[in-house]
């Protein structure tokens, strides 16, 4: 049996595999945002993210040669648990409390994937979660998906921004969709709420000055000395969880996969300033948190209590 596959169809396919949202966007219309990157990176505000200076992240028809079409899905990964932890113990952000997100979803888009091909076998696919050179949240903005809020995180008024995004990018034509109105008005409880001021200007933000970039990305042996780390120790949630639309959300769907491992709300700093090679490599397995490694683990752990007792 031959199936059509129109936007429609392939939309129920990415509801089956238990995305909470999809959208489809033109691939062949060039992204104003990429005029925004070029600024952003000019700034220098990638920090040492060399990687984000690809070209072909510019341009997507690089990524994938005659892409008309990118099918851009979002899963939550909101739990209900509370994310206040006792002083002393270190903040792990929510991205990170389960199974690694790129495990979870890239499960998910590469069943999407092989099924477009038998259905699709004349054209090409190619999934990503964070891992290719594409803008994903500027794609799904403009797959209608939500808008991109003054902390930078793709939200929405169903989901707000505790989402993961993944992409297809195909060379399918498919219907697309429209993007949303933005509707943060005049709120700017994220930007109030870092206390690094990581945001120039809303809906921009300067990476060396962001806890998150700093704790997961940056690979120096220490981290600059005035940086206030506010007892994270992996991301940094600070611009999301005061957003208003992330107050009132329904965590009944949300994959197991996602709820708070052993250890995500329960680790002392101390304990983490010593924490061995093999106990980390055991306790990380299969979670997003395992990037930092033990060693960046230990580092962040010693910074935020040196910046506690300075
Ligand atoms: C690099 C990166 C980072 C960097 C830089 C973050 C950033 N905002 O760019 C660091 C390490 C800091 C980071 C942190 C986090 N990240 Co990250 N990250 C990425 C990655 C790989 C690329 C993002 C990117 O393209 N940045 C480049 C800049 C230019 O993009 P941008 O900020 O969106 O820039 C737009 C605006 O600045 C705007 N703009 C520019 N100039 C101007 C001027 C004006 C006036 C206006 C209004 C707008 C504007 O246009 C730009 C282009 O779209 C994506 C995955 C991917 N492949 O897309 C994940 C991704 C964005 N990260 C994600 C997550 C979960 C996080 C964290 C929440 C993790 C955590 N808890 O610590 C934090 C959030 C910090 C934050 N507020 O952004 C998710 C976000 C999901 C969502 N709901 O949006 C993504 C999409 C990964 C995924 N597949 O799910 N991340």
């Amino acid at each position: 049996m031959t199936v059509l596959l129109d936007s429609h169809v392939i939309k129920e396919k990415v509801h089956s595999l238990g995305f909470h949202q999809v959208g489809i966007a033109d691939a062949r219309v060039p992204l104003a945002r990429t005029e925004d990157l070029t600024n952003w990176l000019a700034q220098g505000y990638q920090a040492d993210m060399a990687w984000m200076e690809d070209p072909r992240r510019q341009n997507i028809q690089q990524v994938l040669s005659g892409v008309q079409s990118v099918i851009v899905t979002a899963l939550s990964y909101y739990t209900e648990d509370e994310d206040t932890v006792p002083s002393g113990t270190a903040k792990i952000s929510r991205y990170a409390w389960g199974r690694d997100y790129h495990k979870v979803l890239g499960g998910k888009l590469k069943t999407l994937s092989r099924w477009l091909q038998e259905e699709a076998p004349d054209h090409q696919h190619r999934w990503y979660v964070d891992t290719g050179p594409v803008l994903e949240k500027a794609w799904a903005e403009r797959a209608g998906l939500g808008w991109l809020g003054k902390n930078t995180l793709l939200l929405s008024r169903d989901f707000g921004s505790y989402v993961f995004l993944g992409v297809v990018l195909t060379t399918l034509p498919l219907e697309a969709d429209t993007p949303t109105t933005a509707h943060c008005g005049t709120c700017t409880r994220c930007l109030d709420n870092c206390p690094t001021r990581a945001f120039p200007q809303p809906g921009v933000l300067d990476s060396n000055r962001c806890i998150a970039y700093h704790t997961l990305e940056n690979r120096g042996e220490a981290l600059p000395a005035d940086l206030p780390l506010m007892d994270w120790v992996v991301g940094c949630d600070l611009c999301q969880s005061v957003c208003p639309y992330n107050q009132k959300l329904s965590a009944k769907e949300i994959p197991a996969d996602f709820l708070p491992r052993e250890g995500v709300l329960t680790s002392r700093l101390e304990a983490l300033t010593v924490i061995d090679d093999d106990t980390f490599d055991q306790w990380s397995r299969g979670m997003a948190l395992r990037r930092v490694k033990a060693k960046g683990l230990r580092r962040n752990a010693l910074h935020a209590l040196q910046y506690r007792n300075r």
